[in-house]
């Protein structure tokens, strides 16, 4: 059955679940529809099928008391699946008509009266669950850890009278005692058919206080079915030696089963006392300094018409089969299709994360067989958090329950455990035409999310897988949580971790994570392409086919045989997984989905054949490419085995194995998994709870769409978005607007830019004011005390003259030269060459500002004055004093202050001049020009 789709429906998957499959639900736009495994409930079904088990087992004479473990969906075949959805196997052909599907359940449970573990399947027919097949497993095959297990470890280890003295020894109380159940590991002094843990101890000084803070100088091994510890080992210390640091002990080689304390040689480490709490209450009490950080302001995300649609045309998530949680993955996605201009096309039948190990890097024992793998051996889905909304999501969210068997067959359901929703992430696409009237265009990415988290005892992990606008899915795996630590005796060498707390030692540490893909890129059959860039080969610097030595080009190679591929920088190594059948219009490539590691790549750092290495075999390789093979119990699925916990080798069904099978893996029903993760060298930052670290792997399209498939995407304007500061209170401090939202955040440094940039800007200017204005008067002062001396001259002559009684008098000694009175006049119908009247000719206020159009030229001006003065001079007999210079340049008649200022400006070098602003001005004149009249 088809979903109905429109044009604003683009992305299909289903969240396939444990047992149930057709939760109604809508939520804004997400588009409910019946389900392909038909079937009522999720916590009814698993109560039911545990109830059958327990029926069928009763008349088995060795099966007396279950544990129940696990419960879960068998996945039905995938052509039946894809047959029953309507999706194509091929591009462009038509889907295989529809058969019935038998839904199928498994159990793990662990018979403890004799300590076998059992696996039985289940059909459903005509609405009841009967049992398939029941089998025995293998002789120490151990099924996941379940969550009581753990919890009861603690109550185990609490109850042990010698660790109680063990912990008395040191200050603590037996109810101060805690611990964290672990996997063993790997430890082959116990059986593999008892059902072992370890378990990390700390002390506990009050309720919820921060544990991890106090860790002990012992870790026990408890048996999960008994409930009793039976083995207590100590960690040896180092100590500084001149040849470096020294274990306290001989080997870092598991010490003897029952061994003393004393072969630990070493005195014990009483743990921490300091407090390092996480709740903001308890770091209130314990930390003198704390204070909540102030000044965050709300930030809401709205969603004022609901979700998914944007505009007509984003994402679209048809959650048809809404359980969406398996207890060993969490999240698992199936059938991802994309409505690629009303074709539906098929992408990923599943992706889930299939497998983690963490492996710590101290090699003493028992530190040593530290190496959890999070997924196989406790189950992702069991480890999940009920999610909070407005905390751990924001804006219209839509939760999805999930549920899981507990030990004794009944049901634990966690309510919100996956949230799915909407996020804006930033500008999707944007062009601007720079050239002036040019137009941009700006596209928002909206990416709908399916995320769940998981507390794994001291640590977190965030799964979110987003699907983009432009056809992209990407897993995001998000760390935080505490460091797990150990104690460190006071200054003992720590060449394997950090001390992130004084007498706290984080080991060093990687996550290393398996995302299994099973891709049906337009169909079933698949291939993988690894593609390197590389330089043009045999084509050096000069040469005929690369004269400038820039060339390079990419080479692909088909990956035809199961097996992994090793990452390589130097080639800036890619993989795509493409479908040969159908080749793009433009590029003449098979279509195909890129897998994107750079966000994730790191190399494995335990031996080949380390303990960890020899179980976890997929931290080997990036990348691995096995044919997909359908079983009675479904498809090959896990990287590690089935089994997982208390493993010693590679198990036979595990990617490793299947890998060197030597199967065609071209054109073929494939599987690709791929090892990515983080080596954590702990900082003290991390400690007490480390801020989130981001990994991230994508699925692109290549040379699958004609184009850009987000062009139809719109832009918008966000009308909540306003300038997030406005121009300041009256105190000059800036006020953040009550309508501060995510956009203003996001143009906040353009904003201190502009508000800086003016605030500069102004301030500059009434400085250059200021100092214009002090440059000006200077010069201002030395021109009209020029022209004030020549004028004064004139007045004293005319005074004479007059007085004389004197009106034409030629004292001619330059040829040429006027007059004495008309020299003296003032010629008013000429006022531009009016010499000695100078305020008449001399604007007073600056002319630029008077009048920006002005002629004027204050030098030319001069000249004139000048000349005037000295013929004035040479009719009269008297000899010229310039004011201009005192030295032999003023002889010359061109020094100007206007000239001066014009050559050099800023520089005061022309005569000198009364000071200016100290109160003495027009009083202190130097003496040094000289003024010498005669008559
Ligand atoms: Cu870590």
């Amino acid at each position: 059955m088809s979903a109905p789709r429109t044009r604003n429906c683009y992305w299909s998957l289903n969240l396939c679940g444990e047992l149930d499959s057709r939760t109604e639900a809508s939520v804004g736009s997400f588009d409910a529809r019946r389900g392909i495994y038909a079937a009522p409930n999720p916590e009814m079904q698993i109560a039911a099928v545990c109830l059958v088990v327990r029926h069928h087992t009763t008349s088995i004479p060795d099966i007396t008391a279950l544990k129940f473990i696990t419960c879960g969906l068998i996945p039905p075949p995938k052509r039946a699946v894809l047959a029953h959805l309507g999706i194509p196997l091929t591009p462009g052909g038509k889907p295989e008509p529809a058969t019935p599907i038998i839904r199928q359940a498994e159990v793990d449970f662990v018979e403890l009266v004799k300590g076998q573990s059992y696996n039985t399947v289940l059909s459903l027919a005509d609405g009841a669950w009967n049992v398939d097949t029941l089998d025995l497993l293998p002789e120490g095959s151990q099924p996941q850890i379940s969550v009581e297990e753990l919890v009861a470890a603690e109550k185990t280890i609490k109850a042990d009278k010698r660790i109680q003295e063990l912990a008395k020894a040191v200050g603590v109380e037996p109810e101060q005692i805690v611990c964290d159940g672990w996997s063993i590991g790997y430890d082959d002094r116990f059986p593999q058919q008892r059902r072992v843990q370890q378990a990390l101890i700390f002390a506990r000084f009050g309720e919820h206080e921060n544990l991890y803070a106090h860790p002990m100088d012992f870790i026990a091994v408890l048996d999960s079915n008994a409930e009793t510890v039976l083995q207590i080992d100590f960690p040896p210390t180092r100590k500084s030696t001149p040849n470096g640091p020294a274990l306290s002990v001989s080997t870092t080689a598991p010490g003897a089963l029952g061994a003393e304390f004393a072969a630990a040689n070493r005195d014990r480490i009483p743990p921490p006392k300091k407090p390092f709490d996480f709740l903001p209450d308890l770091m209130a009490k314990s930390d003198p300094d704390y204070k909540p950080r102030e000044g965050l302001k709300p930030l809401h995300v709205v969603q004022p018409e609901g979700v998914i649609v944007h505009q007509g045309a984003t994402i679209y998530a048809d959650a048809g089969d809404l359980a969406a949680f398996t207890h060993r993955e969490g999240i698992a996605l199936s059938t991802i299709t994309y409505n690629d201009n009303g074709e539906i096309r098929p992408l990923f039948y599943r992706l889930s994360l299939a497998e983690m190990v963490v492996p710590y890097g101290a090699p003493e024992f028992p530190h040593s067989r530290k190496f959890a793998f999070d997924s196989g051996e406790y189950g992702m889905g069991t480890m999940a958090n009920e999610l909070s909304l407005g905390c751990d999501c924001l804006g219209q969210i839509h939760y999805l329950p999930g549920s899981y068997v507990a030990n004794d067959g009944s049901v634990i359901t966690i309510k919100n455990v996956i949230c799915i929703h909407e996020e804006d992430n930033g500008v999707l696409w944007k062009h601007t035409d720079y050239r002036p009237g040019g137009r941009s265009q700006t596209v928002r990415r909206r990416r709908l999310v399916i995320s769940m988290v998981c507390t794994l005892a001291n640590y977190e992990y965030i799964w979110n897988y987003h699907f983009y606008q432009d056809g992209s899915i990407e897993l995001e795996t998000r760390l935080t949580g505490i460091l797990q630590v150990y104690v460190g005796a006071d200054g003992e060498p720590n060449p394997h971790g950090t001390y992130v707390a004084p007498n706290v030692n984080a080991h060093y540490h990687q996550h290393m994570f398996s995302l299994r893909i099973d891709p049906m890129i337009d169909g079933l059959q698949n291939s993988v392409m690894e593609t390197d860039v590389m330089r043009m080969p045999d084509a050096p610097t000069g040469s005929v086919q690369n004269f400038a030595g820039n060339a390079f080009m990419t080479k692909d190679s088909l990956i035809k045989q199961e097996g992994s591929r090793q990452y390589d920088l130097s080639t800036d190594r890619r993989w795509r997984i493409v479908n040969s059948a159908r080749k793009h219009y433009s590029s003449g490539a098979n279509v195909g989905y890129s897998i994107g590691v750079k966000g994730g790549m790191v190399p494995s750092f335990v031996r080949e054949d380390s303990w960890c290495a020899r179980r976890s075999g997929f931290i080997k390789a990036p990348l691995w490419v096995v044919r997909d093979v359908e079983g009675p119990k479904g498809s090959r699925m896990w990287p590690s085995g089935k089994y997982v916990p208390q493993s010693r080798t590679t198990p036979e069904d595990s990617l490793e194995k299947w890998s060197t099978g030597g199967g065609k893996v071209e054109d073929e029903d494939i599987l690709v998994y791929v090892t990515f993760g983080t080596t954590h060298i702990p900082r003290p930052e991390d400690w007490p709870v480390m801020p989130v670290e981001h990994l991230n792997i994508t699925l692109k399209p290549q040379s699958f769409f004609t184009k850009n498939p987000s062009m139809d995407v719109q832009g918008s304007k966000d009308t909540h978005s306003v300038a997030a500061f406005t121009n300041g209170d009256a105190a000059g401090t800036v006020i953040m607007s009550d309508a501060f939202d995510l956009e203003a955040l996001v143009h906040v440094e353009q904003d201190f830019y502009d508000s800086g940039y003016k605030d500069g800007h102004d301030h500059g200017r009434i400085h250059g004011l200021i100092e214009g204005r002090a440059l000006g008067r200077e010069k201002g002062f030395e021109m009209w005390e020029e022209l004030g001396f020549y004028q004064g001259f004139a007045m004293m002559w005319q005074s004479i003259y007059t007085l004389q009684g004197r009106t034409d008098e030629c004292v001619v000694s330059v040829k040429g030269a006027a007059p004495v009175t008309e020299l003296l006049r003032q010629p008013r119908d000429a006022p531009h060459q009016a010499p000695l009247e100078p305020h008449c000719a001399v604007p007073r206020v600056n002319p630029s500002s008077a009048d920006a159009s002005s002629e004027l030229d204050i030098p030319k001006l001069f000249r004139q004055i000048r000349s005037r003065y000295k013929a004035l001079c040479a009719t009269l007999g008297v000899r010229p004093s310039l004011r201009a210079s005192t030295d032999g340049e003023a002889a010359e008649g061109d020094a100007s202050p206007t000239g001066d200022m014009e050559k050099s400006p800023g520089k005061s070098s022309g005569g000198p001049v009364w000071s200016v602003g100290d109160g003495t001005a027009g009083r202190s004149r130097s003496s040094s020009a000289g003024v010498e009249i005669s008559f």
